[in-house]
């Protein structure tokens, strides 16, 4: 295990702001095998554990993170999506699961953009609160629950750069993406990022590779 809390992490195309703190989009990849402080899980209400990235966090963490997220569930029942709570990391390489739910989509006029937003949000303030410096994000809402990547990637980026602008102790925001077609879906939105709806100063890099 020695080396893996130094491996450098590669990235694709990486956004730097003006204050230095950067978003970094990376693929294919898998999230549990990241190095930043936390990784952010999409999970459901109850918290209990599913499939796709959900599965593949509570296989590769343990059982500390069940237990811990079956405490939570005896406080508050469950979790409303646009939420988010903190859990250990358990076994994997982060020190910590950041669990949020995202948006079944049902066509996209029931509010999902919002609840959406509201994750990443939620996510950012969440890891600031608890002074962590770096978090990695999959596409939540993407897979089980059918929200097309080309519509959930843009809200993703917009929403992660407005809560920088705010964050105290964040300063570097990963995206994992599970999957090419997924990080294709990132990087459109990167190639013209004047369309975000985000007004600051940044720099786009690109790996030449
Ligand atoms: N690393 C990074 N991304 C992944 C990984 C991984 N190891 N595995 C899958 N993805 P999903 P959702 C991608 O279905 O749509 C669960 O059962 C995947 O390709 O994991 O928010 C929960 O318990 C897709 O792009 O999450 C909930 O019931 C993205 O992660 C429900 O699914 C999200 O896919 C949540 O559905």
């Amino acid at each position: 295990m020695i080396g893996l809390k130094t491996r450098v992490q590669d990235f694709t195309i990486r956004l730097t702001l003006e204050s230095g703190r950067t978003v970094e989009f990376d693929g294919p990849g898998d999230i549990t095998s990241e190095t930043t402080d936390a990784i952010v899980n999409a999970a459901n209400s109850s918290l209990l554990g599913g499939g796709g990235v959900d599965g593949a966090i509570h296989r590769g963490g343990g059982p500390a993170i069940l237990a811990e997220c079956r405490k939570i569930v005896s406080r508050i029942g469950s979790l409303p999506a646009g939420q988010a709570v903190i859990t250990t990391g358990g076994n994997l390489a982060a020190m910590h699961v950041l669990h949020t739910v995202g948006p079944i989509y049902r066509g996209g006029d029931h509010g999902e953009a919002a609840t959406l937003a509201s994750c990443y949000r939620e996510c950012i303030r969440l890891a600031d609160e608890h002074a962590l410096q770096s978090l990695s994000f999959p596409a939540i809402s993407t897979g089980a629950y059918g929200y097309p990547v080309s519509e959930a990637a843009p809200i993703a980026i917009s929403s992660t750069l407005d809560a920088l602008l705010s964050a105290s102790h964040v300063a570097r925001v990963r995206f994992v993406l599970f999957d090419i077609a997924t990080l294709r879906a990132y990087a459109r939105v990167m190639e013209k990022p004047k369309n975000l709806d985000f007004n600051s100063s940044y720099r786009i890099e690109k790996k030449s590779s």
